[in-house]
Order: C-alpha cells, then structure tokens, then sequence
C-alpha cells in the first residue's frame, strides 16, 4: 500500500489522519501551520488519538503514494504549485473540497491526463482549541466519501472492479484512502455527485451564514422561497451543462441534509463567525459563473454571492 500525504491541517485532514493512524496506514501531515495542527483527535466513543505534529515540508513522491489535498479551493493553487516539483513519478492527487473549481485549478496546474481523484465526503469533523491553547479535531459525525476519476477517457469504467483493470494506480489510490477512512465509495459520475453537492452548499452555507442560524433551521418557512428558487436556478444551470437533475428532488435533498446535520453550523457560517475567508465563490459563485457562460439568469444566487461578501469584510 502506498503511502498517504495529507496536506493542512483542517478538520477533515486531520480526522482523515487520526483515521489512517488508527488503522495502521502509513501517512505524514504537512500542515500550513503547526501550531493549529490538531495533537489529537476524539472519536465519538471517547477514544482518542495522537496525531504527529511534526512540520514537514514537501518530499518527492512516489508513484503508489497519495496526496490528498483537503483544502479550500481557492488555498489549491498555492498549495498545488508547492507540490510540483515533488511529483514526477505522477503520484496520484486527491482533491477534497466544497464547492466548485478545483478540477480546474488541478488541470492547469497538472494536465488534463494526471492521475487524480476527486471526492466529496460527509464524514463530520469540528477542529476546536482547547483550554491549554492546543488544537484537537472531533469526528461528530459518520458519513461516506463518495470518489471518482474526472481525467479518464470514455468509456469511464463503471465498477470499482473495471477500474483497477483499466488504471490500477487510481484504484489502489482508493484502496488506500478506504483503510483510512472508510467508506470510500467509488463514483463513476462523480461529477453528478460534486453537482448535488453543490446545490446542497449552495442554499444551506449562505443561508446560515446570513442569518447565523443552525443547519436545520434551513427547513424552516421563512427560506421556503429562497430555498426553492435558489434550487431552480441551480436545476438551469445544472442541466444546461447535461447533467439530469429534477427540482424537486434537488429541494428534497438539501432539505433531508439540512435535517440529518440539524444540529452543526455549515462550514460558512464557522468561516464568517471566525473572521475567515468565505467559499462563496467556490459554490453560489460558481453557479453565477457557470450561468453566465450559458446565458441563464441567476439572481437569487447573485444576491447571495454579493450579501456573503458584504458579511465578510
Ligand atoms: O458541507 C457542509 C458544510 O457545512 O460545508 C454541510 C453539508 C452543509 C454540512 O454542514
């Protein structure tokens, strides 16, 4: 098995390293900045797990090695070029972000024809400073990664099994990350599965941003409009690129998130309470973007963008 790279030291790579410790899968951290670098993390039945903290720069890479990238889009560009250098033997990359963009920046900077992953995931994970001043990382909540290869040519394989016949070193990739944190689930549209994330990110973040309110209240009638008309326009712009999504169905679904992670503040509302650079762009943005270029009107979305943006400065 390869080894697994994790760069920052966010919730999420660092509960995917606390995973990966305790399932006895090598790995390093190469966090931004080591004094925010979670010492621990705390699973949800109380046991907890050290973490190494120490700062490492950038090493040369080997083919069967991961790098996993669990960053905001817009910190991949630096992040990416810093690694360049260090990835000759083409190992494979792994992106992990909200929003939108990132297979863009990873193309520039890549090729269209490098091995990566993109991947979503549900798991829950709250970085928190402690009493004594240290970080510490808390899996609140057990969900899935769901995994794909947007670089593939077609036919795109369609079972895990196709895959580790046609590109064996994305499979293993996925082997690897699955010992870490399982479940990995192997998506061969995952784009249609970043797509309905994104309309998830797109009513929820703002919406509990703006009006500093828990993810459940998202169901309550006050947003009823927003919410629809935020979908609709997402459903336009969606589909307008050939993907098949039903309004309806996207409002069932963001509505069904909203209860299941009822009682967490979204990652936006964390990012405006602590005074932090916001993914706007990266979600309600990318919608506006992505209408722009195909004609369709997006207002809702457009007045969320500009109100984040007010909030945030
Ligand atoms: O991804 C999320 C986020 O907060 O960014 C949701 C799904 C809304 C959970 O909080």
């Amino acid at each position: 098995m390869g080894k697994l790279h994790i760069v920052g030291g966010g919730a999420i790579g660092s509960l995917i390293a606390a995973s990966a410790h305790k399932n006895g899968v090598p790995y390093d951290c190469y966090p931004r900045n080591i004094r925010t670098m979670p010492a621990r993390a705390q699973w949800q039945d109380g046991q907890s797990i050290e973490l190494k903290t120490a700062m490492l720069g950038p090493v040369i890479l080997e083919k069967g090695d991961v790098l996993i990238l669990p960053l905001k889009v817009y910190q991949l560009n630096a992040a990416l070029k810093q690694w360049l250098p260090y990835l000759n033997q083409k190992p494979t990359v792994v992106l992990m972000h909200n929003g939108m963009g990132g297979l863009e920046v990873a193309r520039d900077l890549l090729g269209a024809d490098y091995p990566l992953l993109l991947a979503t995931t549900s798991h829950g994970a709250l970085k928190e400073s402690t009493s004594s001043g240290d970080f510490h990382v808390k899996y609140t909540g057990l969900g899935a990664t769901q995994i794909g290869a947007p670089n593939l040519v077609k036919p795109i394989p369609q079972k895990l099994a196709d895959l580790l016949q046609v590109a064996p070193q994305l499979a293993n990739a996925i082997a690897t990350l699955d010992s870490s944190l399982p479940p990995v689930q192997y998506r061969s549209d995952i784009l249609t599965a970043l797509w309905a994330k994104l309309s998830v990110n797109a009513v929820i973040n703002p919406l509990t941003a703006l009006h500093d309110i828990q993810n459940k209240h998202i169901a309550d009638a006050e947003f009823e409009q927003t919410r629809r008309k935020i979908c609709h326009e997402f459903t336009l712009v969606a589909n307008a690129y050939g993907f098949n999504f039903d309004e309806d169905e996207v409002l069932k679904n963001v509505l069904s998130v909203a209860k299941a992670t009822g009682e967490n503040y979204s990652s936006m509302h964390q990012d405006i309470a602590h005074g932090r650079q916001t993914e706007i762009d990266a979600i309600n943005g990318y919608i506006v973007e992505m209408a722009k270029k195909k004609g369709i009107p997006a207002p809702e979305n457009t007045l969320l963008v500009e109100r984040v943006k007010a909030l945030s400065v």
